[in-house]
């Protein structure tokens, strides 16, 4: 029986999200649209498969198709970012990091990554998240004055704190990564090298930035951001690591993997092998710059004066509002993103002084760099006019107008 029938109450409640998806202008920078093509494969039946354990090596019968999907997906991702192993089990983002730190040190040992309020992530070394309480943690932060990386610093700090793993790659953090220059601070101070590329796996795989491959000893990555996959995550890992990274994912971590996201993250790291992907990665980096322009020229505060990815960071000072108020102003007008601490930010992270805006999921709807200019006016028409209510609506029509222009599925329903 269709879920209409069977569960109205949730289809409804679906089909009310779609709409959501379709009238909105998301500017999250960690979201995107999967292609039906990816929906198709995570709604599939391998939802009803246990498959502990790899391919051949299974604690389970009836694995024969499973174990070529799951090959397959590694192969896909071995070759997508040109790495010797890869593990496509990990279920989220966090639990890829887990994995990879256990793969790679004990608890107590020193951990060196951004801090969270600096454009880190929790689990690199937040004291709230297990890889605060785990490890010994030495955060690195960004230049107060460029508001960028600062490599000579981090070398210093990195000879001096003897970490036993350093973490590059960030969620807020609008500038390109040099992972050789990281590659060589790790080298001087005898400290392997994780990359997250959770935010730009998609522009690695697209040839939009820089790749960690050659550098990094593991990476660790979403699979549901600018890459436009499943929701999940897979570590892939020079060949030394291998075995320790399969047995911190399974058993050390996990159970049954997800068969139905493997299957989804095969179709998505395919997908992200076509030409159209590296035109879509580089658009998407386009349209950050166009967005970050206007902003900036209609006199926006920009973290680090701009981008070179698919994100901007907002400083909202001089607007007199916070990232949170403002979170809530855009969202009445259609605008939807999330507040962001800045670097150095007076305000908690709950409030915070800023917005991150990115443009991965704009550019998959077909937006390009005169729809970014629309866009920020609209962004900027919304707080200007946040008191009113009448205004906020009225710009909520335009931007469902703007995005009824790009459809995201086409005729498809729930
Ligand atoms: N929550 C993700 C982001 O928005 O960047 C990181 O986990």
């Amino acid at each position: 029986m269709p879920l209409k029938e069977t569960d109205p109450e949730i289809h409804s409640l679906i089909g009310k999200e779609l709409q959501r998806q379709q009238d909105c202008i998301d500017l999250i920078a960690s979201e995107n649209y999967t292609p039906s093509s990816v929906l198709e494969a995570t709604g599939s039946v391998l939802t009803n498969k246990y498959s502990e354990g790899y391919p051949g090596k299974r604690y389970y019968g009836g694995n024969e198709f499973i174990d070529a999907v799951e090959t397959l997906a590694i192969e896909r991702a071995k070759k997508l970012f040109g790495a010797d192993h890869a593990n496509v089990q990990p279920h989220s983002g966090s639990t890829a990091n887990y994995c990879a730190y256990s793969a790679l040190m004990e608890p107590g040992e020193t951990l060196m990554g951004m801090e969270l309020s600096q454009g880190g992530h929790l689990t690199h070394g937040s004291p709230v998240n297990f890889s605060g309480k785990a490890y010994k943690v030495a955060s690195y932060s960004v230049d107060r004055n460029t508001e960028m990386l600062d490599y000579d610093q981090i070398r210093k700090q990195a000879m001096e704190q003897k970490p036993k793993v350093i973490v590059c790659g960030y969620t807020a953090y609008p500038r390109t990564v040099h992972f050789e220059r990281f590659r060589e601070i790790a080298d001087a101070c005898g400290a392997y090298l994780l990359a997250d590329i959770s935010h730009i796996a998609g522009l690695i795989a697209g040839g939009a930035h820089p790749s960690p491959s050659k550098y990094a000893d593991v990476i660790t990555t979403t699979t549901h951001k600018t890459l436009r996959g499943p929701r999940g995550a897979i570590i892939m890992c020079k060949a030394d690591f291998a075995q320790k990274v399969d047995k911190a994912v399974f058993p050390g971590a996990q159970g049954g993997p997800l068969d139905h996201v493997t299957a989804a993250k095969a179709v998505c790291f395919h997908n992200a092998m076509r030409p159209d992907f590296r035109e879509y990665a580089h658009q998407v980096v386009k349209n950050a710059k166009a967005l970050a322009d206007e902003l900036n020229s209609q006199g926006l505060r920009l973290v680090s004066g701009g981008t070179d990815n698919h994100m901007v960071l907002v400083d909202l000072t001089s607007l007199g509002i916070t990232g949170k108020d403002a979170q809530t102003v855009l969202e009445r007008a259609g605008i939807i993103c999330n507040r962001n601490t800045i670097p150095y930010d007076t305000q908690k992270p709950f409030v915070a002084s800023g917005i991150r805006l990115g443009t991965p999921a704009m550019t998959t709807r077909g937006m390009k760099e005169s729809e970014m200019k629309e866009t920020a006016s609209l962004l900027l028409k919304a707080l200007r006019n946040r008191d009113s209510a009448d205004a906020l609506s009225s710009i909520k029509k335009e931007a469902t107008a703007l995005c009824s222009r790009f459809p995201i599925y086409g005729d498809y329903r729930v």
